[in-house]
């Protein structure tokens, strides 16, 4: 089946981790489905509806564990079956879907800018935040507070093996922010001079457990320890709702190169095995609360926000997961 030249390079870069970070793969995601969309070959409505399926697939086999890669694209294919039942012709549902994919990605910029209004206001005059890997959603809630007159002090972790703490020094640097790289192996040594922790998520489970970047829920553990709060700032586009239905996420493994190099690899290859998993699950119990931009919940709310904003994902994950078809 034809695939737009586009829409392959937006998968192999989402693959790559060239396009990284939950959010903007899910938008990536979304610009790729409103392309492929555009640059549809065929005649019929069948034909279309196909396609785009096919692509959402290609799309949604990139990356395993960041939900708000599959809930984009559930976002826009609900609705072009939405549309196809209200008024099946070509022309309307092409239009709707490629509506549907530009109301995501304005809903998911939109959010990340509330996200740092509503947690802004958490942070104190003098705070220093700890942050892991590299986050919009938490970034917005530091640079916030800090626009809004607050003084505040970051140290951010390296992040290995990929070093996306770089990314988050850069940032914070150049909005005039006060911040500190250390490494990954440092942060309980330095829990004791952090007033909070926040970090993004890839996926949030129905029961209020993160998923994040691997390391986080070390974290976690030695702010429990310090009695330091955990806040997770995240769009709800990343709540889960598989899990709902008691779907474990898959935690993504990727490749020993990103730790070795291939000599490295060949010379003891017989006698060591590398893993490389890239992300970790914090359980609910050590998440003070979770940002949002529907607001702050505790992290045992996450299924009331499922229910109230999710119910059609929910029933179009249960539905295809039976095999009925949600035309039926
Ligand atoms: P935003 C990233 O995953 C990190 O784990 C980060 O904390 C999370 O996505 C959320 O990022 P990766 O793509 O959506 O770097 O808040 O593996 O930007």
């Amino acid at each position: 089946m034809f695939i737009p030249e586009q829409v392959k390079r937006i998968a192999e870069d989402i693959k790559s981790m060239r396009i990284r970070g939950a959010g903007r793969i899910a938008r990536a995601a979304a610009k790729a489905l409103k392309i492929a969309s555009e640059n549809f070959k065929g005649k019929s409505l069948e034909e279309y509806i196909q396609y785009m399926n096919h692509i959402a697939n290609i799309l949604r086999n990139t990356r395993p564990t960041a939900v708000s890669l599959p809930n984009a694209l559930s976002y826009v294919l609900y609705r072009m079956n939405i549309a196809k039942q209200t008024n099946p012709t070509l022309d309307y549902v092409r239009e709707k879907t490629e509506k549907a994919a530009d109301e995501f990605i304005q809903y998911s910029l939109q959010a990340i800018k509330l996200i740092g209004e509503i947690g802004a206001r958490r942070i104190s005059n003098g705070d220093v935040i700890l942050t892991h890997c590299n986050s919009s959603a938490a970034l917005s809630v530091i640079i916030e507070a800090a626009k809004s007159g607050k003084d505040v002090k970051v140290y951010a972790t390296e992040t290995r093996p990929k070093f996306q703490g770089h990314i988050t020094i850069e940032t914070l640097a150049r909005e005039g922010i006060d911040v500190t790289l250390i490494p990954d192996i440092a942060v309980r040594f330095l829990m004791k001079k952090v007033d909070k922790v926040i970090v993004g998520a890839d996926t949030v489970t129905a029961d209020g457990s993160v998923i994040n970047k691997v390391g986080t829920s070390q974290i976690a553990l030695a702010a429990y320890e310090a009695r330091v709060r955990f806040f997770v700032a995240t769009e709800t586009y990343k709540f889960s709702p598989a899990t709902v239905i008691g779907e474990e996420v898959l935690i993504e493994e990727r490749s020993p190169l990103e730790i070795v190099t291939a000599d490295f690899l060949t010379q003891y290859y017989l006698k060591i095995k590398v893993r490389n998993p890239a992300f970790d699950i914090t359980p609910a119990k050590y998440v003070d609360a979770i940002i949002t931009e529907k607001g702050i919940i505790p992290p045992q709310a996450t299924i009331l926000i499922l229910k109230e904003y999710y119910g059609w994902a929910i029933k179009d994950y249960a539905m295809r997961k039976l095999g009925i078809d949600l035309e039926e």
